[in-house]
């Protein structure tokens, strides 16, 4: 049993609650709150942390939208719009992921913890993440390991399903409290309907959580609301008179009853679409400055009441991974809102809301949660300024801690 004191603790409840001068007692869970006088005298067992003067305690990050296999990314891809982005990668991924060596990723995994992130989301295009993915869920680092499927030829339906049916099954042998399989079926441009009901069935069986790409950038919304676009002429080098597989709304229908984070929804406007007990957004901002040609108007996501969470994306559109960067992008890009609101909302946004989203006993700094959180040094600064502030300066941890055990960094 441990206790440990900060001088602000964000608990990142609903109603961004910050305790100042107090403390928390820990074992796997969190048990108790209080005055660190208090809480020493009624747990004198407790073995006492100590923290610097101006610490802050916050839950552990989830990042729940990565993509590690394009870890070697950095000059390769193209910027700019999103079916240029999209032909490079085709063009490259091979090479790219030949390339994110299990030592890459491992790297990058590390530098996400030294964040502050405590749960990763991993869509894993083709199972050279696993091996990297487990080892760092032995080390503390919680990962939901989304096994992604795609595939438009209609030809090629079996041998698809064959190949995500391996690479899943195998992830399901690894299903532990740290790695947890789930499914993503990429995207309604890339993947035909006879493969998305092939996993969504697999994912109602074995009530798994699923990710999906969703109305990311102008060309997909083009394709699929009008049949227009760049994708349309991409395609007409192939088949003659392509057509999409699914309306928005059609495709969202796939997903009904099923646990589902929609990556990007940039030009989603229909929130009502979306099912508010299910379905959640992973808004990745800076993903989006780079391929979708729009700003997500977080905003009105908001005010839809769905659960709207950050997420980084993959180094294949983001030049870092960590959720601190992520959301000083947010500030900079969501300028209609007031700072200090953004400011708490985007601390719920990589806490609070994604564990909701991904059904995990985390995200939150309350009794009975696992105790998954990090302390962080900033300055002197006041109460009201703190969340704003802790997000301008914040790095690293000084120390994270995944269900009570602290992480080698
Ligand atoms: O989220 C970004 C942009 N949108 C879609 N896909 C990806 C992203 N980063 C990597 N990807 C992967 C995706 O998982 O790129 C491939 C898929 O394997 C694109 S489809 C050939
Ligand atoms: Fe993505």
């Amino acid at each position: 049993m441990y206790i440990i004191s900060a001088r602000y603790i964000f608990l990142c409840d609903e109603n961004f609650t910050i305790l100042e001068n107090q403390a928390l007692v820990f074992e796997s869970q969190i048990l108790k709150l209080g005055k660190l006088e208090d809480l020493l005298k009624k747990y004198p067992k407790a073995q006492w942390i100590k923290t610097d003067q101006n610490s802050i305690i916050l839950p552990a990050f989830i990042n729940p939208h990565t993509h590690l296999e394009f870890s070697a990314n950095s000059t390769t891809l193209h910027f700019g719009e999103f079916l240029i982005w999209l032909k490079s990668v085709i063009k490259s991924r091979s090479f790219l992921s030949a390339k994110a060596k299990e030592e890459l990723i491992l790297k990058n995994i590390k530098k996400m913890q030294r964040s502050g992130v405590g749960t990763i989301g991993e869509i894993s295009s083709f199972g050279s993440d696993l091996t990297s993915c487990l080892k760092a869920s032995e080390n503390g680092m919680r990962v939901i390991f989304f096994n992604e499927i795609l595939g438009t030829n209609e030809e090629q339906i079996e041998e698809k399903k064959a190949e995500f049916l391996q690479r899943f099954e195998n992830s399901l042998k690894y299903k532990s409290e740290f790695f947890i399989p789930a499914i993503s079926v990429h995207s309604a441009y890339s993947t035909h309907p006879k493969l998305a009901h092939f996993a969504l069935d697999i994912a109602r069986k074995y009530d798994l959580l699923v990710s999906t790409h969703f109305l990311e950038s102008r060309a997909e919304n083009n394709w699929l609301r009008k049949a227009q676009g760049g994708f349309k002429k991409w395609l007409e080098n192939f088949i003659p008179d392509p057509k999409p597989f699914y309306t928005p709304k059609d495709y969202i229908k796939l997903f009904k009853g099923v646990k589902t984070l929609f990556t990007h929804c940039v030009y989603l406007k229909e929130y009502e679409w979306l099912d508010k007990n299910y379905h959640s957004i992973t808004h990745c901002a800076f993903s989006n400055r780079l391929l979708s040609q729009k700003t997500f108007n977080l905003k009105k996501a908001l005010q839809s009441g769905l659960n709207i969470h950050l997420g980084t994306d993959g180094l294949s559109s983001n030049i870092s991974l960590s959720i601190l960067d992520e959301m000083r992008t947010n500030l900079l890009i969501h300028q209609r809102e007031d700072l200090l609101n953004l400011a708490s909302k985007l601390l719920q946004m990589a806490t609070l809301y994604p564990a909701k989203a991904l059904n995990l006993n985390t995200g939150e700094i309350r009794v009975g949660k696992n105790a998954d959180f990090s302390v962080f040094n900033l300055g002197e600064c006041e109460k009201k300024q703190a969340p704003l502030q802790f997000i301008l300066n914040a790095k690293e941890v000084q120390k994270i801690f995944i269900k009570g055990r602290e992480c080698n960094l």
